[in-house]
């Protein structure tokens, strides 16, 4: 398949180094279970999931023809004062999955969609009960959440924010859990680092409880390299909030439907959050969707009004498409005929160990892991941050393997389908790649 060169100048890619690609574009055309093909015909192995997204590996039998046969059934229904049963069955299948009280969904299209999402709900939540002063919103230093405004505000990703502007009033940052002196190589969770969460305590007491709507956290920040909560950390962070009357939320974008060996990383953690957005694996990447999973007291606060009145002034054309909630309901399905979450927490002791055998290799400086990710920190090049791992990402392509990198750290998480082989394939490639790499 040959671009014309006024098509690959059409398209601006997103987040991505667009005159580079298109000196040298790296396209794929098909996909299957673990592996790509490219344009020009050959395979890779996906240690990413694409983007974090396909849990069930790609392109899976019974998810295309879900979505082809809804496709043929009902292009689309209207979402604001009307709906269709595939939403209420696809909204009931997650409230089985997740942790009670969360027993609402609310869907969008986009991970960044969701935060906004619950950004809003929770600055609506005070308000209907009376304490529309909770108008602040606490993110996290490093954090990712999209890039939408809310989520950029709340974000702490210094590159995706300089661009645009003074950001939403009113946020404050938590500081981020990175710390290779006291916890490089951890396997696991880390053991130093929970007392970071009382850095909350330290920001209320500044701006005052009574000011606070809402603080969000991803359990495991994934887009910013990886950063696994230290042990005690996101406890502590609940019973702080809890304390203050303040909302948790958790952005469960990436480590929901599996990810982490467990439906939510909430599960997993032993904490339950007040909501929890989700998008990516919740249809294993195949139509886009997202979504917040609220409590019932949340939902329950905006149920008061007159019953004829609109409750929440938000949502979206596209919210609960036919074609998303048939991806997934037939993703939720795929996942637990074949038990990939459970399957996600055997094998994650062996993408652990493989891991971890490139302790020592050239360049390395840390390696982390929980469930099925895991990440390699390299040291940066003087003057160069991000192009020796941008270089690895490069190679390991060259080699027939997709990895993620970003700034100096190269992510995994591929889908829960993967076999001990593929694990190999994917770390033996990595050490060949930093061998001779300069
Ligand atoms: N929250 C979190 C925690 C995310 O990881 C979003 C929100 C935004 O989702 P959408 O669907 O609007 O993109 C994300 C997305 C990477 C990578 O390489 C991570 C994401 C997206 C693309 C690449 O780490 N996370």
């Amino acid at each position: 398949m040959n671009l014309t060169a006024e098509a690959l100048n059409s398209y601006w890619l997103p987040f991505t180094a667009n005159r580079a690609f298109k000196a040298a574009p790296r396209l794929v055309v098909q996909a299957d279970g673990m592996y790509y093909t490219t344009a020009d015909g050959r395979r890779i192995l996906d240690g990413f999931a694409g983007l974090w997204c396909c849990n069930a590996g790609h392109t899976r039998k019974p998810i295309a023809e879900a979505i082809a046969e809804q496709a043929a059934a009902m292009d689309y229904a209207p979402a604001f004062q009307m709906s269709h049963p595939l939403a209420f069955e696809l909204a009931h299948r997650i409230v089985e999955l997740a942790p009670r009280p969360l027993d609402h969904v609310f869907f969008t299209n986009s991970g960044s969609e969701a935060v906004d999402t619950a950004l809003k709900i929770a600055l609506g939540y005070h308000r209907v009960r009376g304490e529309g002063q909770r108008v602040r919103l606490i993110g996290r230093e490093r954090a990712y959440h999209g890039v939408g405004f809310g989520g950029m505000s709340v974000g702490g990703i210094p590159a995706n924010r300089k661009m645009f502007g003074v950001m939403l009033g009113g946020v404050d940052h938590l500081p981020h859990t990175h710390n290779l002196e006291k916890n490089a190589y951890s396997r696991g969770q880390p053991e130093w680092g929970a007392q970071l969460a009382d850095e909350l305590e330290r920001i209320v007491q500044l701006h005052d409880a009574s000011t606070i709507a809402a603080v969000i956290v991803e359990p495991m920040a994934g887009s910013t390299g990886v950063l696994i909560p230290p042990k005690g950390y996101l406890q502590r962070l609940r019973e702080i909030t809890k304390k203050h009357g303040i909302l948790l939320v958790f952005d469960e974008v990436i480590t929901a439907f599996g990810r982490m060996g467990r439906s939510f990383a909430a599960d997993v953690y032993g904490v339950v959050p007040d909501m929890i957005t989700f998008a990516k694996g919740v249809t294993s990447g195949a139509v886009p969707m997202g979504g917040v999973i609220v409590s019932a007291d949340v939902y329950g606060a905006f149920m008061t009004g007159p019953p004829g009145a609109i409750e929440l002034f938000h949502g979206y054309t596209y919210s609960a498409h036919p074609l998303a909630c048939a991806a997934g309901i037939a993703a939720l399905k795929l996942y637990k005929d074949e038990d990939l979450f459970a399957r996600a927490a055997r094998m994650a002791p062996k993408l652990e160990n493989a891991l971890h055998s490139l302790k020592g290799a050239k360049h390395v400086i840390d390696i982390r892991n929980h469930g099925l990710v895991g990440a390699v920190e390299l040291a940066p090049r003087p003057n160069a941050p991000g192009t020796r791992a941008f270089d690895l990402y490069l190679r390991c392509w060259e080699k027939g393997v997709l990895v993620r990198q970003t700034g100096d750290i190269i992510a995994l998480a591929p889908a829960l389908i993967i076999e001990e082989a593929q694990v190999d394939q994917i770390v033996q490639t990595m050490r060949d790649v930093l061998t001779s790499l300069d």
